[in-house]
């Protein structure tokens, strides 16, 4: 294929150059006032336009990669697309800000390492569309407020740090240096703890620490981040269990392993490059099963673009096996699985079971040993809705297994008994040994590219007090140890008009938290609303007294108005790997500044000139931030130096690399809690929220989901046919749907249901436009990470416009002979 000028040779491993090997210009058009781009008007959403299709049964391919250059054309044309795709995950290159997944560190890697979602989020952060001030001055608050998260997001890229001031109806310019001097003023009126600082998982490292230093030395922790809303479950679960709250595998751990469970993950849309290394797994005999209440067309079978089979043939197989699960019945799965090792161990003693591990390693198995013992099977196949033929179909695949991967996702993480959840998964890996062991061990996939690393940089409202004592000990300060406020505290204590300042780095927290309403409503109580962003979104729209956005350099901008030429950051991905990304792309306006450059002069704005830290030095040179960084977080001893290696260097892991934990017992920690399964009332079913193959958390690409079959809507519910029938509804019907918890009701309007392969009991919607449906306190427990996939709704047939209208029309004086 050829769009314009642009090869795919996947002779050579899919790699793409240009017609005549010229695509190396970046120019962007010039259009005045330094910026360089152009605007575009964007078509709002009909939603009536829906359309289905049969669901796909396999991912990427052909139409992948035709989808990810065509995107890359329309957005940011030939040269930039080509240029910064080239770029990808390649060690002087950029991370690609699409997904946390690993590149392998050992070896060469491939010339392409990008799929089609990466492309894409690659192709919205380099487009040549700006919301430049005119944009701004075309469009009131009053219109922004009725626009779709699309027609936002297509906006482009925001040029100008504009301000809305108390009775404003249009943002406009502001110099920075007037910008931050209204932060300033708003932070010295107010008391640190009535300020929070949010962060969106693509903050670099040395950002992150910089960002949470500023917080510290103001004198709060109120530090919530994506990740409360993420992967919290995940920490919560692994660090009392396994001593840390990551993973445990590399890359090649997965490779290699004789079974992958992959629960809980939809990697055909999310993480694209983890269909390489799934089928990686397979090609080295290792078996994978999916447990998922959709049969998500990634799970099955998988074309390859940078394989010549995958490019026309059929691809490969994916999963061997698929567990449709009913959401939130995991638990019990895990539980069953654990049962059916220990049964299997008694039947064949010394034969199941790694005893060493669980006598030098582990503490509590014997407590587990007796909760499992027996289980109830009745119970069990109620709660995940499979039978105890498909669970011991895989229970004898552990058992022929000497070396279990489980990774996960957020069908596990955002459910009350989340956490719970979690530790059944390390319970059945302790049993034989599967962790910190060749092609075994614990592998919660993380989602922002950089969410991991924001955390292991002190992004956190609760860090440890080593961390603090650290922090104290190389700047010379005395940090507050009370705990500040998480996502969905801080949502409340906004609500409250608790909060006076509002600075968020990156993200749209309003569209990403839950219960919208409630959400919104805090903001607009919030006195500054400070916004560090790439392109206009909802948080924008529903903002504070005074609202600030303050635009910055994407990843693959170049960052180079430093007095020591260009700089480069880091990040952490989904397996501990520290390595460097460099932006090469000239940026859409001369007015952006580095997120480390605004930190750096916000943060002077707060503290005065002559606070200890010397700000200025970090924002000026990155390889000082790094320096201080170095002597604080454990693990980046040398920082400098490492991330100038290759592929950067690897975060020590005990669990990983020497079997040690560090847990209250110095074991991997057993655990036992009670079975717990979602139970929808009468009359109801359980909502759970998933991405579309379109979209990047809140910034929506386009309107399809292509592998689910589901074209030119989003506001859709996904449900059982047999659940149709039985709540007496008909496939396409327009309803307003009401979420129950606890005897209160929160209502969404105007979904349309759509027949679909999903678990029976289990519908589904599309995150963000689901979020209005749930509850702030509806929660897991322990990681307060909001219940997203849990929702109890029911359907009620929508009595809106059109029969008012037609009803209106009935009752106006007819004008016909009677
Ligand atoms: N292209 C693209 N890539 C992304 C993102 C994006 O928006 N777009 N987002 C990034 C981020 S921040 C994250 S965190 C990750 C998210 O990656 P995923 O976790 O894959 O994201 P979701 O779309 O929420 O998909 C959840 C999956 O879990 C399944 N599921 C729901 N409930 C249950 C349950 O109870 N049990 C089981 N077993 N399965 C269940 C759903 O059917 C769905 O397949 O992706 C990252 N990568
Ligand atoms: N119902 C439901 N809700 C969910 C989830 C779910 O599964 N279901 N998932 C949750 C999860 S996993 C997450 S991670 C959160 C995501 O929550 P967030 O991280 O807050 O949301 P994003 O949509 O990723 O943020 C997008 C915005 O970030 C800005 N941006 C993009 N790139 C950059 C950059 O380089 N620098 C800066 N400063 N800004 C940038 C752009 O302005 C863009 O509008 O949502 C959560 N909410
Ligand atoms: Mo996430």
């Amino acid at each position: 294929m050829s769009p314009d000028g642009i090869l795919w040779d996947n002779g050579g491993m899919g790699l793409i150059h240009g017609r005549h090997g010229e695509a190396t210009s970046d120019e962007l058009e010039e259009t005045g006032d330094g910026v360089r781009g152009r605007r575009a008007e964007v078509e709002e959403i009909d939603e009536d336009a829906l359309s289905v299709s049969k669901p796909k049964t396999s991912a990427a391919g052909l139409t992948a990669v035709g989808v990810s250059m065509a995107r890359g054309l329309t957005q940011g044309g030939v040269s930039r697309t080509v240029r910064s795709l080239y770029r990808v995950n390649q060690p002087d290159g950029i991370d690609c800000p699409g997904c946390a997944w690993p590149e392998s560190i050992k070896g060469d890697r491939k010339h392409v390492e990008f799929c089609e979602n990466g492309a894409k989020a690659l192709a919205e952060e380099n487009t040549q569309r700006v919301a430049t001030p005119e944009w701004w001055a075309d469009h009131s608050i009053a219109e922004l407020e009725e626009a779709t998260d699309y027609w936002l997001g297509q906006a482009g890229r925001i040029t100008h740090p504009m301000v809305l001031r108390e009775g404003d109806t249009h943002y406009r310019p502001i110099s920075w240096d007037e910008a931050f001097a209204t932060i300033g003023e708003h932070v010295r009126a107010t008391t640190p703890d009535r300020c929070v600082f949010y962060t969106s998982g693509r903050t670099a490292n040395e950002t992150a620490f910089m960002y949470q230093l500023m917080a510290r030395s103001l004198g709060t922790n109120n530090l919530p981040d994506c990740s409360n809303m993420c992967h919290e479950s995940s920490g919560a679960a692994l660090t009392p269990t396994l001593g840390v709250g990551k993973g445990t595998v590399t890359l090649e751990d997965v490779e290699q392993s004789e079974l992958v469970l992959v629960v809980g993950q939809n990697p055909g849309s999310n993480h694209p490059r983890m269909l390489g290394s799934l089928t990686e797994a397979r090609k080295n005999g290792g078996k994978v099963v999916a447990v998922n209440p959709l049969p998500e067309a990634g799970l099955m079978n998988f074309k390859d673009p940078q394989t010549p089979s995958g490019l026309i043939g059929d691809g490969d197989r994916v999963s061997d096996e698929h567990l449709q699960i009913k959401v939130g019945g995991d638990q019990a799965l895990f539980k069953a699985l654990g049962h059916l090792l220990l049964a299997a161990e008694e039947e064949n003693p010394g034969t199941v079971l790694d005893h060493r591990f669980l006598e030098e390693k582990t503490s509590g198995f014997a407590e587990y040993r007796a909760a499992h013992s027996e289980i109830d099977w009745d119970e069990i196949e109620a709660a995940t809705g499979l039978t105890r033929a498909e669970i011991e179909r895989v229970g004898q695949m552990l058992l022929e297994s000497k070396a279990t991967v489980v990774c996960w996702a957020l069908g596990l993480t955002q459910q009350p008994h989340s956490v719970d959840t979690i530790r059944e998964i390390v319970n059945m890996l302790l049993l034989q040994g599967n962790v910190g062991k060749p092609g075994a061990g614990a592998c919660p996939v993380r989602g922002h590219s950089n969410v991991q690393g924001d955390r292991t940089f002190g992004v956190w409202e609760q860090m440890p007090e080593s961390f603090h004592q650290r922090l104290d000990a190389e700047f010379g300060l005395d940090t507050t140890r009370k705990v500040g406020y998480d996502s969905t505290e801080a949502m409340q204590a906004m609500a409250d008009g608790e909060v006076d300042v509002f600075v968020s780095m990156g993200g749209n927290l309003a569209r990403a938290n839950s219960d919208t309403r409630m959400m919104e409503t805090g903001m607009r109580r919030t006195g500054l609303t400070v916004q560090v962003s790439t392109k206009p979104n909802r948080s924008h729209v529903v903002h504070g007294g005074t609202a600030l956005i303050l635009p910055t350099l994407g990843r693959s901008d170049r960052d180079d108005k430093h007095p020591g030429g260009r700089q480069f950051l880091s990040v952490e991905n989904s397996m501990s790997v520290i390595s460097s990304t460099q932006g090469r792309l000239e940026p859409v306006s001369d007015h952006l500044l580095a997120e480390p450059v605004i930190i750096s002069r916000m943060a002077q704005a707060m503290l005065g000139e002559d606070h200890v830290v010397d700000w200025q030095a970090m924002g000026e040179d990155y390889d000082v931030i790094r320096d201080h960084a170095s002597r604080v977080i454990p693990g980046t001893e040398d920082f400098n130096r490492r991330i100038r290696q290759k592929y950067g260097f690897v975060l020590p892991n005990a669990p990983r690399d020497s079997r040690s934990f560090d847990t209250e017992s110095g074991r991997a920690a057993f655990t036992v809690a009670p079975l717990e399964y979602l139970a929808a009332p009468e009359g109801h079913l359980v909502l759970q929220t998933m991405r579309s193959h379109d979209q990047y958390n809140t910034t929506i690409y386009g309107l399809d989901d292509r592998y689910r079959g589901i074209s030119d809507a989003r506001r859709v519910i996904l449900i059982h046919p047999d659940d149709l029938t039985a709540l007496g509804f008909s496939d396409r019907d327009l309803i307003d749907v009401v979420s129950v918890f606890r005897g209160r009701e929160l209502r969404g309007e105007r979904y349309r249901l759509v027949a679909y392969p999903t678990a029976r009991g289990c519908a589904a919607a599309y995150y963000p436009e689901a979020n209005e449906l749930v509850h702030r306190e509806a929660v897991a427990r322990e990681s307060n990470t909001p219940g997203f996939k849990s929702m109890m709704v029911r359907f009620e047939p929508h009595h809106g416009e059109s029969e008012q209208s037609a009803q209106a029309e009935a009752e106006k004086p007819s004008t016909q002979p009677v």
